[in-house]
C-alpha cells in the first residue's frame, strides 16, 4: 500500500520537474512534494539556476507541518554549498521524518553524500522509487555534469522516403501544424539551436521560438567554416545569441564585424571543416548544456558520424518524395554492411496529427 501511495506522490513530484524542463539551464529539473498524514502540505520545483532548489520550495510552503513528514524528491537532495546551501541539511532541520528519493544524483559533488546525510541524522530514506522516469527527464544534465559536452537531439523533418526538401530545393512544409508547433517546445527545452551555414543561407530563418504561449529563444549556433553567413542575415538580429563556429580560414575582417554585431565567434580548428569536437567543448564551456540540432543532411551526418549526437527525433509526414538527388536527411558515406548501419535504442512513436515522430538514441553513444 505504501508502496503505491510512494508512486503516486512521486509522480506528482515528476510531472512538477518536468515543467520546469528547459528554463534551469545547466542545474537539473527537481520536484518535491511533502506529504503529512495522508495531505499534501508543500510541493516544490527547482525553477531556475541561482534560485531555490525544489526541497526549499516545497519546505518554505510546509512550514511547520515538514515535521513528522515524508518528503518526495525526484534527484537525491545536495549535500554540498553550492550557489544555494545543501538541501539535506535543511530537510533534517525542518524534521522531516521520511525522504522517498526516485534517482542519485550524478553530480560528483554529491553522488550519493545527500542520501548518506540524512540516513546517519535519523531519517528514513527509500531510494529509486519511479527511478527510470527521473533519469529520463535529466538526461540532458546527466550527461553534461559528468562530461561538460552538450547533449544534441538531432531533429528534423522528412518524408517517408527520407528527404528533407524537393529535387529543386523545395521545403516548405514538410511535416503539418502539429509537428511544428512540438519543434517550437523542443526549441524552448534546449540551451541552442544549431543549423549549417547553407540552412541560413538558403531560407534565412530566424531560429527562435514561436508558440501560443511566450517561450524561451535558445541560442543560435551557426557551423560557417568560411564565414559566408550573409551580415544581414534574420539569424544576427538581437532576438536571441548568436554563436558562429568556423575555422583559421575565416577572414579576419569578416570575423571583426561579426563581433561588432555582437556575435561570437569561435575559430575552432585549422579548416577545410569546423572541428566538431573541439566546437562541442567550447560550447559547454559557455554552460550551454542542451543543443537542438536543425542541421541539413551535411551537418547531421557530419554529427553523427563524430559521435556527436544523443538523441535522434525524426517527424515524418506521411509523403513521398522521389526525385534524383532530392537532399536526404542524413547525407554521409555511411558503411558497407546493412549489419553496421546505426541503430536506435529506447525507440518511442508519438503522433502528431498526420505525422508520426520517431524518438531514440545511437547505440554507440
Ligand atoms: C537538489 N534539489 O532542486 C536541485 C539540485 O548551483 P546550485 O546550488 O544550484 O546546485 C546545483 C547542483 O545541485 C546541481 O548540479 C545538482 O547536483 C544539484 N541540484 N539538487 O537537491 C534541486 N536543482
Ligand atoms: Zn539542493
Amino acid at each position: 500500500m505504501e508502496m503505491l501511495n510512494d508512486e503516486f506522490y512521486m509522480q506528482l513530484a515528476l510531472n512538477l520537474a518536468e515543467s520546469a524542463s528547459g528554463q534551469t539551464g545547466v542545474n537539473p529539473v527537481v520536484g518535491c512534494v511533502i506529504v503529512h498524514s495522508g495531505r499534501i502540505v508543500g510541493m516544490g520545483a527547482h525553477l531556475k539556476r541561482g534560485e531555490g532548489h525544489a526541497e526549499v520550495n516545497a519546505l518554505n510552503m510546509a512550514g511547520e507541518q515538514a515535521r513528522g513528514a515524508t518528503a518526495y524528491v525526484t534527484l537525491e537532495p545536495c549535500s554540498h554549498y553550492g550557489v544555494t546551501p545543501p538541501c539535506c541539511e535543511r530537510l533534517i532541520v525542518e524534521g522531516v521524518s521520511r525522504v522517498v528519493v526516485a534517482t542519485v544524483d550524478p553530480n560528483p559533488l554529491v553522488a550519493g553524500k545527500g542520501i548518506q546525510r540524512l540516513r546517519e541524522s535519523g531519517i528514513q530514506v527509500e531510494v529509486g522509487i519511479l527511478e527510470t522516469k527521473a533519469t529520463q527527464i535529466n538526461e540532458v544534465f546527466n550527461k553534461f555534469i559528468l562530461t561538460k559536452m552538450p547533449f544534441v537531439t538531432l531533429k528534423t523533418a522528412l518524408s517517408l522516403d527520407g528527404r528533407i526538401a524537393t529535387r529543386t530545393g523545395h521545403s516548405r512544409w514538410i511535416t503539418g501544424e502539429k509537428s511544428r508547433e512540438a519543434v517550437h517546445t523542443l526549441r524552448h527545452r534546449h540551451n541552442a539551436i544549431m543549423v549549417g551555414v547553407d540552412t541560413v543561407v538558403s531560407d534565412d530563418p530566424e531560429l527562435t521560438t514561436r508558440l501560443s504561449v511566450p517561450g524561451l529563444h535558445p541560442t543560435r549556433i551557426i557551423v560557417d567554416s568560411r564565414l559566408r553567413v550573409p551580415l544581414t542575415s534574420r539569424v544576427l538580429n538581437e532576438a536571441a545569441p548568436t554563436i558562429i563556429l568556423t575555422t583559421d580560414l575565416a577572414e579576419l575582417t569578416k570575423v571583426r564585424q561579426l563581433e561588432d554585431q555582437g556575435v561570437e565567434v569561435l575559430q575552432c580548428g585549422a579548416g577545410p571543416r569546423v572541428d566538431l569536437v573541439k566546437a562541442m567543448a567550447l560550447i559547454g564551456e559557455r554552460g550551454i548544456s542542451s543543443i537542438l540540432l536543425e542541421g541539413g543532411g551535411m551537418l547531421n551526418g557530419a554529427m553523427l558520424e563524430a559521435g556527436l549526437v544523443d538523441k535522434l527525433m525524426l517527424f515524418y509526414a506521411p509523403i513521398i518524395v522521389g526525385g534524383d538527388g532530392a537532399p536526404s536527411a542524413f547525407a554521409y558515406k555511411g558503411p558497407e554492411e546493412m549489419s553496421s548501419a546505426l541503430r536506435l535504442q529506447g525507440v518511442s512513436m508519438q503522433a502528431y496529427g498526420e505525422d508520426w515522430c520517431i524518438s531514440g538514441y545511437p547505440t554507440s553513444n
